[in-house]
């Protein structure tokens, strides 16, 4: 398939907690396509993570020993090692950072990254987690410093607070599964961002539509990323949208309600339909205000076949930050551009012909036959109904034992 592709993503994880995140896809994602480098000024944490290329920054001074919570020790190392950065990111053409803001090493080296890359005109992503409320108010500070100090060069910044992974947990999850859990979902939501810039080859999100609603504005970040394949037995678009809603680091369909801006990312195989897409982005779409900016994209690759995979990165502006945004018009622009349907596969379409935004809807989960599909555009086949589940279309009684 002929990609309009950015040639190299490299994807930087530093300090602990981003190399984790870099260990992590490493082992578990199909990251064959993605330049990973793993840095830190901490010799166990980088001994512990299986990508190949490693910087142990400023090994001669901090000889391996982490910088203890230090933001100027993590600066002071990172800057030292401008010019190794600057080797590696020699063919970049994207970059994305991922580290946990609130420790020395991340807080303080992002920016000098950052300010190697913007020297390079290299777009730049940086990934952050916000510590969790239970750290306490000095480590919350200092990521509102790291914060401060890196917006005047980030393209773009994405704050995650680490928070919500822990809102849809058991409270009795193992802490180690649960940053297991964390470090998981944190990895999709990398390659979720990846997408944006690897294929642009169908509607309309691309980095600028995606810096114009992040450049340098203070903003939190929710990600939600649902997978689902034609062999997971219903309709797979409808199991895809209930999985991105219910991903732990979405928080909930709320999330999509309270946001300024919204981006909506369909990826599937060559076998994704057009009216797949369109009836999915639709549905995405019925759970945001009207006033919200949504940028739409779609992708097919030949990794995802049978696959479909909805993403939805919902981005809510720190107080004052919509209001102060060089771009304020941009906040009630919608972006969504609809796919020319080819010949011989026009939609059967209900009575929303003109493809209006639907009125925001609640998310029924459970027990309604339509599901989440219950206000959209029916999708009617042979005068049935297909988002109806197969087993309730044709009145198939499950015995469920009881
Ligand atoms: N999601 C997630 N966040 C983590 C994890 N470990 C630490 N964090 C968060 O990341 C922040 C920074 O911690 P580290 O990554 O250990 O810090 P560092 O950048 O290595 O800095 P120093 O150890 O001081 O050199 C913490 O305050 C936590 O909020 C993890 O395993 N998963
Ligand atoms: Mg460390």
């Amino acid at each position: 398939m002929e990609h309009n592709a950015i040639e190299k993503i490299t994807v930087i994880g530093i300090g602990r907690s981003g190399v984790k995140i870099i260990d992590t896809m490493a082992r578990i994602q199909a990251t064959s396509r993605l330049h990973l480098v793993a840095v830190d000024t901490d010799k166990d944490s980088l001994d512990s993570c299986a990508v190949a290329e490693k910087i142990l920054a400023d090994s001669g001074w901090r000889h391996g020993a982490g910088c203890g919570g230090d933001v100027i020790k993590g600066q002071r190392s990172l800057a030292r090692e401008r010019g190794r950065l600057a080797d590696l990111l020699r063919d970049t053409t994207m970059l994305i950072v991922v580290g946990g803001f609130g420790g020395g090493t991340a807080t303080g080296g992002v920016p000098i990254i950052s300010s190697v890359a913007s020297d390079r005109n290299i777009p730049a992503v940086y990934m952050m987690t916000m510590p969790f409320s239970f750290e306490g108010h000095s480590k919350l500070r200092i990521a509102e410093d790291g914060v401060k100090e890196l917006l005047p060069t980030a393209d773009i910044l994405m704050c995650l607070p680490n928070d919500l992974l822990f809102s849809v947990m058991e409270a009795n999850t193992p802490a180690d599964e649960a940053f297991l859990h964390a470090d998981i979902e944190m990895s999709r939501a990398i390659l979720a961002v990846t997408e944006i810039f690897r294929c642009r080859t169908m509607l309309s999100a691309d980095f600028s539509s995606f810096r114009s609603v992040l450049h340098r504005r203070k903003g939190v970040c929710c990600f939600g990323i649902g997978t689902a394949m034609a062999s997971d037995g219903l309709n797979r678009c409808h199991l895809a949208l209930e999985r991105m809603l219910q991903s732990p680091l979405m928080g909930g369909a709320d999330q999509l309600k309270s946001a300024n801006a919204v981006i909506l990312i369909m990826t599937g195989g060559k076998d994704m339909q057009l009216s797949e897409m369109k009836k999915a982005l639709e549905v995405a779409e019925s759970f945001i205000p009207p006033t919200t900016r949504v940028i739409v994209g779609a992708n097919t690759d030949d990794a995802y076949a049978d696959t479909i995979q909805i993403t939805a990165i919902a981005i809510r502006y720190e107080k004052g930050e919509a209001s102060s945004s060089a771009e304020p018009q941009l906040l009630q622009e919608k972006t969504f551009q609809r796919p020319v349907t080819p010949p011989g596969q026009e939609l059967m379409m209900g009575d929303n012909q003109s493809g209006d935004l639907f009125e925001q809807a609640e998310l029924p989960l459970q027990n309604i036959s339509k599901g989440i599909f219950v206000n959209s555009t029916p999708f009617i086949f042979n005068g049935e109904d297909l988002d109806i589940p197969t087993f309730q279309r044709k009145m198939i009684i499950i015995d469920k034992g009881e």
